[in-house]
Order: structure tokens, then sequence, then C-alpha cells
């Protein structure tokens, strides 16, 4: 059985070992992973969430802060602001930079991004194919008052990065754009993954930054809507609030209100003009999403078990069984 899933950060990583362990050996399962977060930062290119993906299914993650790696130290990060470097808000961990350092090197000898977490995941071993969205540059930049400027009126695009972690998203804030999504592509097997799935699964990962990035990709739209595969979605909120990270904030931006029903409403049903067949939300929720069958069960990933039983339920809704 062929399992797609399209994955953002945290969420989506969590969600991941839960599809890892419920499906067996002879299946395959491909991470379609948001590339909307990748930056450049100190020369270095940085793919969060391939890499909290990757950290994650290796067990290399740290899972309080759920990024970057375990017994990380921060001495480079320290030398760094010694020398009044910017930017000093990130946190580049020195285990985390070796990373970097590997992607950044095979990228300027001109490997494709697709090539490169190929060869980084050699050493993980995640136990499932992660495919970026796409190899080209498609960054989540967000349209804010400057907060530089004294003039109110003063708007200025900055990195998704400086929005989330510089500035918490506590930044009066306009728009997303995703740059460069104009002359991307869907990375080579993405497409391939989507059309010739038996099931496609939309983790419980931000629905604007993480989902809706991989969405503005040119063709993965189009894959999803077409794809004899169901394609089942579960909700990153519960009860009017995100699991983790700040999807509240970002569909107000987009002015979709924090709730499962709305979002699987902003993601829509196949047979209209969306994306979904079904949408699994959380027990204590309700959700009437036209043209979408809705399931609810509990959906706090607390313990692995929890995790395989929303696998399960999504897999059932799929008509696909394990
Ligand atoms: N998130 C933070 O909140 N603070 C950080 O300093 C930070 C550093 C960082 C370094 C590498 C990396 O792969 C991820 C990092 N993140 C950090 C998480 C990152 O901002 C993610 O893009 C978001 O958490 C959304 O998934």
């Amino acid at each position: 059985m062929r399992v797609t899933v399209l994955v953002g950060g945290v969420g989506g990583a969590r969600f991941l070992q839960g599809v890892r362990s419920l499906v067996s050996e002879s299946d395959s399962i491909t991470a379609v992973v948001n590339v909307g977060d990748d930056v450049w930062m100190h020369g270095l290119r940085i793919c969060p969430d391939l890499d909290t993906c990757m950290y994650t299914l290796g067990d290399g993650i740290d899972t309080e802060r759920g990024w970057g790696r375990i017994a990380e130290t921060w001495h480079t990060k320290e030398e760094l602001a010694a020398y009044n470097a910017v930017p000093d808000w990130f946190g580049l961990g020195d285990r985390d930079i070796a990373t970097h350092l590997i992607r950044t090197q095979m990228l300027r000898t001109g490997y494709p991004l697709s090539a490169v977490t190929d060869a980084l995941c050699n050493r993980w071993q995640p136990g499932v194919q992660l495919l970026p969205a796409s190899d080209d540059r498609c960054e989540t930049h967000v349209v804010v008052t400057d907060p530089e400027s004294d003039d109110p009126d003063q708007q200025r695009a900055i990195h998704f990065q400086e929005w989330w972690v510089r500035y918490r998203a506590q930044v009066p804030t306009h728009s997303f754009v995703n740059v460069g999504a104009d002359q991307a592509k869907p990375a080579p097997g993405v497409l391939d993954a989507i059309e010739n799935a038996d099931v496609v699964l939309l983790a419980p990962s931000n629905p604007v930054v993480s989902v809706g990035a991989i969405l503005a990709v040119p063709g993965i739209r189009g894959a999803l809507r077409t794809t004899a595969a169901k394609v089942i979605g579960l909700s990153p909120v519960i009860g009017g609030k995100p699991l983790r990270g700040m999807a509240d904030e970002c569909l107000d931006v987009i002015g979709v209100e924090t709730s499962a029903e709305a979002i699987g409403r902003y993601y829509g049903a196949r047979s209209d003009t969306g994306i979904l067949d079904g949408w699994l939300i959380h027990s204590t929720d309700e959700a009437d999403v036209p043209g979408v069958e809705v399931r609810s069960i509990p959906l706090l990933m607390s313990d692995p078990a929890t995790t395989a039983q929303m696998v399960r339920t999504a897999l059932e809704l799929a008509g696909v069984s394990l």
C-alpha cells in the first residue's frame, strides 16, 4: 500500500511516526514536506520542516523544543553574537549546523534539495521517504507593518522565520506571500506520490504556512483534486485552539476562523473545488463540511497509540485496509 502524507513541522513529524508505526515494511510511505520555512542564515541553507521530520523519525530531535538536535550546544551561536553577527534571534545549534553545512555544500555543488535530503537521510534512516514539496525556492514571506519604522503605514515583507521566531507573530500582519511559487515545480516524485497513492493524508499541520505553502507549488493542488486516492485531512485545531505553533495567528491573517469546521471548509471538498474527501476532527468538536465525510476521534497526539488510532481511522475513512 502507498501512503502519501503532506506534512509541515512538529505536528506533521509526530503524525508521521504514527503512520510509520502502522504501515508495514511491504508498504511505502512518502512524506511531501513543506519548504516554505526554508531560509538562508549566516550563509547556510536551513530547511526546518525537512530537518524536523528527519530528526524526529531518526530519533535525533530535541522533543522539548520540537526542532533542532537533542543534546545540543550553542557555542557557535554565542561566538556569532560576540562578533555582533546578525541575525542573533535564530537558534543555530552546533550539531544542527553540521546538517546545514552538508546541505549548503551539496546545493552549491549543484545537487537539488531532493538529492540533498536523500543524502542526509542515509544517516538518519527515517523509515519514510522525505520529499521536499519543491526543489525550487518557494519561501513564505510575511507582509507586516514595519516594526522598525515609526510610520504606521509603512509595510514591509519579512521572512517567515523572522515573523515566527523574532516577532512571534506579535506585529501587525497583512498577508503571506509564497516567494518563488510562480516559478516553482513539484520536486521529482511528488506528483507521482500523490497520483499513484492508495491514500493521501493531510497531516495536522498549519493549514496556512505548512499545508498551504505546499499547495502553493503549482501542480500539487491539481494532483490532489484528480488522484484516484481518497484525500483525508486531520484538523490541527482542537476546541478552537491549535495544538502547538501559531495556526490561529496564521488563520486570522487570511480571515479564516480557528476551528476544525472552518479549516475543513477552507480546504474544501473535492466534489466542489477543494481537496478533501474526509476530515478528522477532535472528539469534542463538531464540523459540517459540505461534500466531506467528517469523523470525530481523539486527536491529541499524546502517545504513539493515540496517533496510530488517528491514522487507522483516517485509513478506514479512505476505505483502505492495512
Ligand atoms: N524556532 C524557534 O522558535 N526559535 C528558534 O531559534 C529556532 C531555530 C531553528 C533552527 C533550525 C531549525 O530547523 C528550526 C528552528 N526553529 C526555531 C523552528 C522553526 O522556526 C520552524 O520553522 C517553526 O517552528 C515552524 O515549523
